[in-house]
C-alpha cells in the first residue's frame, strides 16, 4: 500500500486514462497529487468527484509522494525520474528514457512480473507497439521457445499524440474539400496514406520505433537470442495499434494449439473465424484493456511458423493500463512481504 501517490503528465491523454484507470479499478491510496507542467498549473481536475488543482512539477513535491506513475516526453522523464527517486518516491514510467537502463526493470505484468522484485525505484513500461506483441509472444515462447519473430505494424495516429490525431482528423477534411493542410505530427499526409516511419533513423536503415521493439522485446524475456525483424507503419486510424506477427519457434506449435494457447492467457482474447469475417480490427478494439487476435495459421513458408494479427488499444494496455497494472503488482508484492 502507497500512502500518497501521483500522476506525473496527469493533464496528458495517457494521464487522463491512468486516472479513469485508477477510479475504476478502485487503486487503494490515501492522497493523490496530480503534476504537469507550469502551463497547467493552478487548473483543476476532477477525480472521485473532487477537485484537485493541478500541481507543478517540482523536486520538492516528492517530498511526500511514496509512488509515481509518469506519462511525460522522454526529457522531463529524465528530469524528474531523479528527483522522485533522491526522495524515496517509487517512478512507475512510460517514457522512453528509462527503459534500456540495466538497473530499470522494464515490465508487462502478464509476461516478466517477478522483474519488479529488483526494482531500484524505477520501473519502466514498454513502447506501446512491444507491449501487445510480447503479450502475444508469452504463451507461445513458453510453449515452444521463439526463435525469431517478423513484425509489421499499423500504428494509430493516437501514439503521435494530440497533434497526430488532429492530423488525422483535419487532414482528412482537407482532403476530401480539395483544400491544403499543413501536418503537425508527421512528415507526410497522414490521411489516405501510410507512411513507413515512426521515430527517427536509429541504426542500419531501422528506425527508433523499430529498433525499441528489437530491443525492449529482448529485454523483457531477458533472452538476446530472441531475432526481432519489426516494420513499424503509421496507418490513418485514430486508435488501435494493429500488428502483423510472424514467430518461428523452436518446437513445431499448430495454429489450433496456438489458438488454445492464446485463449488461455489472461489479458488475450481470440476472435478468430475467417468464415464469418471475424477477426479483431481497431474499431471494435478501442477502450479494452485486452489484447485481442485472430487469423491464427501456420507459416506457409517454414515448419515451426505461426501467423496472427494483433490490436491492443495503444493508450490503454499500451500505456495506461500496463503502468497501472504494474502499480497493483507492486501493492500485491508488498502485501506478500
Ligand atoms: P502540460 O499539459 O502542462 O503540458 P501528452 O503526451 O498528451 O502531450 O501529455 C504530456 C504530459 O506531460 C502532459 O501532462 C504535460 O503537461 C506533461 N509535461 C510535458 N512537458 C512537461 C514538463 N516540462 N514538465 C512537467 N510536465 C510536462
Ligand atoms: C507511436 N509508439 O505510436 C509510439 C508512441 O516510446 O512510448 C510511444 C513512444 C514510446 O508513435
Amino acid at each position: 500500500m502507497f500512502d500518497s501517490i501521483a500522476i506525473v503528465g496527469a493533464t496528458g491523454a495517457v494521464g487522463r486514462l491512468i486516472r479513469q484507470l485508477l477510479e475504476e479499478r478502485d487503486f487503494p491510496y490515501k492522497k493523490i497529487t496530480f503534476l504537469a507542467s507550469a502551463r497547467s498549473a493552478g487548473s483543476t481536475i476532477t477525480f472521485k468527484g473532487e477537485e484537485h488543482t493541478v500541481v507543478e512539477l517540482k523536486p520538492e513535491v516528492f517530498d511526500d509522494i511514496d509512488l509515481a506513475i509518469g506519462s511525460t516526453p522522454d526529457d522531463t522523464a529524465e528530469q524528474f525520474v531523479p528527483w522522485a527517486v533522491e526522495r524515496n518516491c517509487v517512478v512507475i514510467d512510460e517514457s522512453g528514457f528509462w527503459r534500456m537502463d540495466p538497473k530499470v526493470p522494464l515490465v508487462v505484468p502478464e509476461v516478466n512480473p517477478e522483474a519488479v522484485r529488483d526494482h531500484q525505484g524505477i520501473i519502466s513500461s514498454p513502447n506501446c507497439s512491444t507491449t501487445q506483441m510480447v503479450l502475444a509472444m508469452k504463451p507461445l515462447h513458453e510453449a515452444g521457445k521463439i526463435t525469431r519473430v517478423i513484425v509489421s505494424t499499423y500504428q494509430a495516429t493516437s501514439g503521435a499524440g494530440v497533434k497526430g490525431q488532429s492530423d488525422l482528423i483535419e487532414g482528412s477534411k482537407s482532403f476530401l474539400a480539395g483544400d491544403d493542410y499543413k501536418y503537425e505530427a508527421f512528415a507526410h499526409p497522414i490521411a489516405f496514406n501510410l507512411i513507413p516511419q515512426i521515430g527517427s533513423h536509429k541504426e542500419q536503415g531501422y528506425t527508433s520505433e523499430e529498433m525499441k521493439m528489437v530491443y525492449e522485446t529482448q529485454k523483457i524475456f531477458g533472452d538476446d537470442s530472441i531475432k526481432v525483424c519489426p516494420t513499424c507503419v503509421r496507418a490513418p486510424v485514430s486508435n488501435c495499434h494493429s500488428e502483423s506477427i510472424l514467430v518461428e519457434t523452436e518446437k513445431k506449435i499448430t495454429a489450433e494449439q496456438a489458438r488454445e494457447l492464446f485463449a488461455a492467457t489472461p489479458g488475450i482474447k481470440v476472435i478468430d473465424d475467417l468464415d464469418t469475417s471475424s477477426y479483431p480490427m481497431p474499431k471494435d478494439c478501442e477502450g479494452s484493456d485486452d489484447t485481442f487476435i485472430g487469423r491464427i495459421r501456420e507459416d506457409l513458408s517454414c515448419d515451426n511458423g505461426i501467423a496472427f494479427w494483433c490490436v491492443s488499444d495503444n493508450l490503454r494496455k499500451g500505456a495506461a493500463t500496463n503502468a497501472v497494472q504494474i502499480a497493483e503488482l507492486l501493492v500485491r508484492e508488498a502485501a506478500t512481504v
